[in-house]
């Protein structure tokens, strides 16, 4: 697969929190580190988000008397899973993973702060109208395909993607590049879905091979060691 100008690499809740010892780690959630670090440079733009949750969120079950992590609610805006506390503004959890490094990206999105709605997608909050501004700025950028890497694939990942497409822009999602949580059959539902919409999922050594053959390529001369 060839990668164009227009393409951006969307890294995904790439933090503390989702990784290693996090409070919702991700299982095996530190190794999309490197295989995003293999691709990014392919990319002449790249943006990051960040969950970056108000203290007591709504999404957090300790802020529902009597819910547990992981079971469902009915809010205002539809069902909702609660999760553990994670991603507090401010904190180390919310952080981005000490060894991501893409001093490059050329915009940080911050996501999930309205205290009463949760965002999983970078585009809209999970009621699924309130926009996060990203589909603005990508407009205005002339930036039109969507590749995704990060976490979770089948939460904040999945919904990114879904939206993307909703919004009519290509989406391509790096499968080893990305981890997921798998919570009640969740991977086996996005990736139906994934099939319906028209979201393409590769491996990101189909991105590699393109570049090494250094035919069609337009970062082939710019390529890492
Ligand atoms: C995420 C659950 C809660 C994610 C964020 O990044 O996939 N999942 N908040
Ligand atoms: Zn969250």
């Amino acid at each position: 697969m060839q990668i164009a100008a227009q393409d951006v690499l969307i890294v995904v809740d790439v933090q503390n929190d989702f990784c290693s010892g996090g409070a919702l780690a991700v299982a095996d959630g530190d190794a999309v580190i490197d295989v995003i670090h293999h691709v990014a440079p392919r990319f002449a733009h790249i943006v990051l988000t960040q969950d970056w949750h108000s203290p007591a969120h709504s999404s957090f079950a300790a802020a529902h008397p009597g819910r547990r992590p992981f079971e469902q609610i009915e809010l205002s805006y539809g069902t909702q899973t609660l999760w553990p506390v994670h991603c507090v503004q401010g904190s180390k959890g919310a952080e981005f993973h000490p060894a991501l490094r893409l001093p490059q990206a050329e915009l940080i999105l911050r996501k999930g702060f309205h205290p009463h709605v949760d965002s999983y997608s970078a585009f809209f909050e999970n009621d699924r109208v309130t926009p996060t501004g990203l589909a603005g700025y990508l407009a205005e950028r002339n930036l039109n395909r969507v590749f995704l890497a990060g976490l979770a694939y089948d939460f904040c990942v999945a919904y990114s993607a879904l939206d993307a497409r909703r919004l009519g822009l290509p989406v391509v999602v790096l499968r080893d590049a990305c981890r997921a949580i798998d919570l009640d059959g969740s991977v086996a539902k996005v990736e139906a879905e994934f099939a319906k919409s028209g979201v393409a999922v590769i491996e990101s050594a189909a991105l590699r091979q393109c570049c090494e053959s250094k035919i069609h390529c337009i970062f082939a001369a710019t390529e890492p060691q």
